[in-house]
Formats: C-alpha cells, sequence, structure tokens
C-alpha cells in the first residue's frame, strides 16, 4: 500500500496540496507542522526539504518539495481526470504552472498582504498598488486565454487550473470586475467539493 506523508499546516501555501489531495481522494498522513517552527530548519526535515519551507511531501520514502512540482508530481503519480492525457497537456500543465509561480504569485501576495490582510495602520498603499498594476498584465492575459473556454487545457478542470486558481486564492478578494472570465473560472475552480473541503482545512468558513 502507497504511503503518503504530508508536511505543512494547512494555512500555508500546503492549501494547494491538500487540495491536489482531495481531488484525487488519496488518503494521507498529515504532519500539520507551521511555517514558523523552529524545527523546519532542524533534520529529520531539513532530510525532506532542506530549504526548510512547508509544503513538502513524502510518497514511499520519496521526498519532493515546491508547491507546484508536488501537484505536477501527484498528477503524473496517480493519473484521473485531472492529469494531463499527452505531451502537449503535459507541456501546458507546466507551462501555466511556471507563469502563475512567476507572473502572479509576489505581486498577488504583496497586494492581499497591504490592501487587505494586515492591520490597516500596518498596509503600505503604495506597494498594494504597484503590485496591482504590476498584475494587470498577466490577469489580461489569463482573460484572454480563457475566452470561449471553461477551463485553461482540454475541456475538463486538470492541475493547469488547479495550479493556477490555487496560486490566485487571495484573487477571491480582488475585485475582478476588469476579467470577467477570471472571475468566473477561479470561482468554478474554488467551489469544487475537493477545493472547498481544503477551505474548510484551513479553518475559512465556506
Ligand atoms: N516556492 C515554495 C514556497 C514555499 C514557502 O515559502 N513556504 C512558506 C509557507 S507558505 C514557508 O515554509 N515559510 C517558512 C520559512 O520561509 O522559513 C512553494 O511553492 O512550495
Amino acid at each position: 500500500m502507497t504511503t503518503i506523508k504530508l508536511h505543512g499546516l494547512a494555512a500555508s501555501r500546503t492549501l494547494r496540496v491538500i487540495w491536489m489531495l482531495n481531488e484525487l481522494g488519496l488518503p494521507y498522513e498529515h504532519d500539520p507542522i507551521s511555517f514558523s517552527d523552529e524545527r523546519l530548519r532542524q533534520a529529520p526535515f531539513t532530510d525532506v526539504n532542506p530549504n526548510g519551507r512547508i509544503p513538502a511531501l513524502e510518497v514511499d520514502g520519496f521526498a519532493i518539495y515546491e508547491s507546484m512540482a508536488i501537484n505536477l508530481y501527484l498528477a503524473d503519480r496517480f493519473g484521473g481526470a485531472v492529469a494531463p492525457a499527452s505531451a502537449e497537456e503535459r507541456g501546458l500543465a507546466t507551462q501555466w504552472s511556471f507563469w502563475v509561480m512567476t507572473e502572479i504569485e509576489r505581486d498577488i501576495t504583496t497586494w492581499v498582504v497591504n490592501a487587505r490582510l494586515k492591520p490597516e495602520g500596518e498596509r503600505d498603499p503604495a506597494a498594494a498598488q504597484t503590485a496591482l498594476a504590476a498584475l494587470q498584465r498577466p490577469l489580461q492575459a489569463l482573460e484572454t486565454s480563457l475566452k470561449g473556454r471553461d477551463y485553461l487545457v482540454g475541456d475538463r478542470f486538470t492541475v493547469a487550473d488547479l495550479n493556477v486558481a490555487a496560486v490566485m486564492y487571495r484573487g477571491l478578494l480582488m475585485d475582478l470586475a476588469a476579467y470577467p472570465g477570471v472571475c468566473v473560472w477561479l470561482q468554478r475552480c474554488w467551489s469544487r467539493e475537493a477545493a472547498l473541503a481544503a477551505r474548510r482545512a484551513r479553518g475559512d468558513q465556506v
């Protein structure tokens, strides 16, 4: 029997992997270690991820880190409808996963921290504004890519949608009126039962 162990509390980037494991219906052992836990920077955790960060995953002793890579690996290893069905779909799933990490993640994080999450007095409105401005180009690219389609790759929900929507979790707090296709697609992805279950695991009332 395959043994899967996921490291990382749900209220972190680990959420992305919890969503994926839920989609695949895979049972797993959960080690909800926090990003602030000193044990991240010590063995045995550093044997799993020498960067001392979460999420990290072990499957029958095989260790892997980086949230996007973990989800692409899980799709490859366990298959199902969310997995790419051809070399082209695999290429596009990789493309979207790299894209969201390089074009979206940093700016959406800066925006949400300084526009929504920090107490008002501690926010940096200029940083939020700069980040929001930088997001316009990739959001427009995503809007264009979704024109006339419900999902990013093929005609079904795949790991490409999951990885992009998961990194864009904080987009749920953003006014996306200028990008109606992105708005509908993001809601579609996050309203899946596997996604809602992941959000409940991090304490969201959904
Ligand atoms: N690129 C990595 C980033 C991982 C990451 O930064 N994780 C944070 C929690 S969300 C962490 O472990 N922080 C602890 C630290 O940096 O010491 C991924 O997507 O998995």
